[in-house]
């Protein structure tokens, strides 16, 4: 059975010693708290990865993921991080293709390709994320089905069957980050169970079934619970709602 997962995604938030305290609040949490068939990530800023990773060292069910990655091994790139890197800090994950990264940094499908093939050649998991602007959906649910499966296609596409076994994908529309706006459940879930066909189109059932696909975008306590129940809905990356132990678990506690 596919794995059921909730990442937190911190963004450029909480100093060093705002993220130790936090993330010791989760370890604690989760210990006690986290039903124990659910993954527990925390994406943090990559000065708090070090920190962080020794906080979750022992923890059984709390794993640590990079927000980004270079897709260069080492060298001249001022201000990036290599996988290697990322590797040396004891982080199992890293979330690639954040909608964010693609607008304000113009991550194109062909650069996110390449991010993820160096950051699996390293050993690490990436949570790779797709999703449609408000624009496109306005279009039609076709088209935003066709949007974000093109968007797979461009950069997972490539991988072996071996590889996509297992692999995990967030789902996060632009139109519901940041703006307190959640797509619905139903909305969550037909978008989800386009792309796990899409999966199976290529790879078969077995390998698409083995996919987890996470939903993101003001994801809260309030509404985690009815968006997790979708049959496709394996679990949540997870914004502002996870700067906060006791929200944060509330939602890993929400399937
Ligand atoms: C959000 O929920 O705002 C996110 O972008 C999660 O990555």
């Amino acid at each position: 059975m596919r794995k059921k997962i909730v990442a937190g995604n911190w963004k450029m938030n909480k100093t060093l010693e705002e993220g130790k305290v936090l993330a010791s609040e989760v370890v604690n949490m989760a210990a006690d708290e986290a039903p124990s068939d659910v993954t527990v990530i925390m994406g943090t800023p990559a000065i708090h990865l070090d920190a962080v990773g020794k906080l979750v060292k022992d923890s059984a069910n709390v794993a640590v993921a990079a927000q980004d990655c270079s897709s260069h091994e080492s060298g001249a790139y001022t201000g990036e991080i290599s996988v290697s890197q990322i590797n040396s800090v004891g982080a199992e994950y890293v979330i690639l293709g954040h909608s964010e990264r693609r607008e304000y940094h113009n991550e194109s499908n062909e650069l996110l390709a390449a991010k993820t093939d160096i950051a699996l050649a390293a050993g690490l998991k990436p949570i790779f994320c797709c999703g449609e602007a408000l624009e496109t959906r306005e279009q039609g649910d076709d088209v935003a089905y066709k949007f974000v499966c093109d968007q797979l296609t461009a950069s997972l596409f490539h991988l072996s069957a071996e590889v996509m076994t297992g692999f995990i994908i967030a789902y996060e529309p632009i139109w519901a980050i940041g703006t307190g706006r959640t797509a619905s459940a139903e909305q969550a879930q037909l978008m989800h169970a386009e792309i796990r066909k899409h999966i199976a189109a290529k790879y078969g059932q077995e390998v698409a079934d083995s996919v987890s696909i996470l939903y993101g975008g003001s994801c809260k306590p309030s509404n985690a619970n009815e968006i997790f129940a979708g049959a496709d809905v394996d679990g949540g990356l997870i914004g502002g709602a996870s700067l906060a132990s006791r929200d944060f678990i509330d939602i890993v506690k929400a399937f």
